[in-house]
């Protein structure tokens, strides 16, 4: 039987890489390593809490609302919290970044400081906490640039400028989903070690699907190559795509694109007129580039519609941004909607 390799053993072997062979694709830094731990040993810990749900007195709405004006949960704080405090300390990082905090948070003077930046939806899919449902963490790593004071600024790079991103999703299994930009890794919480064991490696997404994710109450709103799209896939084998469709919405991006990871399909939250001045309801820094990432490095796609997300120069922390992804035959279709709109 081989032996089992936890995710401390896969990163130590991602390190070591990087003495072999000068530029050797994913070989990582020591304090990369640490941070990607030390983020991972924090995904244990909100899943325990997830796991203990009402007797741990965890579900619920807090009493406040996040930078973008939504109603918090009990535990899209406490998530929150527990990523701060385990990742503050460690000397890995300069600052970091939140969807449910306004400004960065700054590595206290009284921690060293290192050259990393880690931004994170702590709790992805909130509206499914309470009813038991998939949520997940979504984290993205970035280099703070050399030289001055670490500011706001440093955090508005390119989605494909990260050097790692990932997911950790609590759902029937927690499952942490990593790629340091050689290719995408799962790995399952073994709860009685108390360790994440490699169960994927080299994760690919088929290239053509069957089946679509997207949130169908906002039809009326879509713009027409959206709503020409889904149309098309409704008419199934009648139709001008000449096969019938499946379709999931799970309200978590996370339990989404993990279905997508693992047996294909086309994920979108487009843009749509009940907001017309947001570009989308999901956020870049914290959503769409560590996903869209992800989503490359298995072989698929991610777009905005008209443009690669990961080509995007950010302005805002908390800027949104319209999202296709999944299989890349099937966003080069969608996408192809929009470009005959143009
Ligand atoms: P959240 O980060 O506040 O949970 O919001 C993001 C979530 C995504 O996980 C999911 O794809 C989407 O919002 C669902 O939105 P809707 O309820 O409009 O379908
Ligand atoms: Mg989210």
């Amino acid at each position: 039987m081989s032996p089992k390799i936890s995710l401390t053993r896969y990163l130590i072997e991602k390190q070591r890489g990087r003495q072999d062979v000068a530029d050797a694709p994913g070989a990582i830094p020591p304090q990369l390593r640490l941070l990607l731990e030390v983020v991972a040993r924090a995904c244990k810990s909100i899943s325990l809490a997830v796991t203990k749900g009402a007797l741990g007195g965890v579900l619920g709405a807090a009493d406040s609302e996040n930078v973008q004006g939504e109603i918090q949960k009990k535990l899209d704080i406490i998530a929150n919290e527990v990523l701060i405090e385990a990742n503050e300390w460690g000397g890995h990082l300069a600052a970091m970044a939140s969807e449910e905090m306004e400004g960065i948070y700054v590595v206290p003077n009284r921690y060293p400081q290192g050259e990393y930046l880690l931004m994170f939806d702590p709790l992805d899919g909130s509206s499914n906490i309470d009813v038991n449902v998939s949520i997940g963490t979504i984290f993205s790593v970035l280099l703070k640039p050399e030289g001055a004071a670490v500011s706001e600024q440093d955090f508005l790079q390119a989605g494909h400028q990260q050097v790692a991103a990932g997911y950790c999703i609590y759902g029937p299994q927690t499952t942490l989903v990593l790629t340091v930009g050689d290719g995408v890794a799962m790995f399952t919480l073994d709860r009685e070690q108390g360790s994440f064991i490699l169960t994927q490696e080299n994760v690919q997404i088929p290239p053509d699907t069957q089946e679509f994710a997207i949130n169908m109450s906002n039809m009326r709103h879509w713009a027409p190559p959206v709503k020409r799209y889904i149309a098309e896939c409704l008419e199934g084998a009648d139709g001008p795509r000449g096969k019938n469709f499946n379709m999931r919405w799970i309200a978590s991006m996370v339990a989404d694109v993990h279905r997508i990871l693992t047996r294909g399909g086309v994920f979108m939250y487009p843009w749509d007129q009940r907001e017309p001045g947001k570009p989308g309801k999901l956020r870049l820094m914290y959503e769409a580039n560590p996903m869209g990432w992800l989503v490359e490095q298995a072989g698929g796609a991610a777009s905005t519609g008209t443009e690669r997300i990961l080509d995007i120069q950010p302005t805002q922390l908390h800027q949104r941004v319209s999202v296709v992804l999944g299989s890349r035959n099937e966003v080069a279709h969608m996408t192809s909607y929009y470009e005959r709109e143009a």
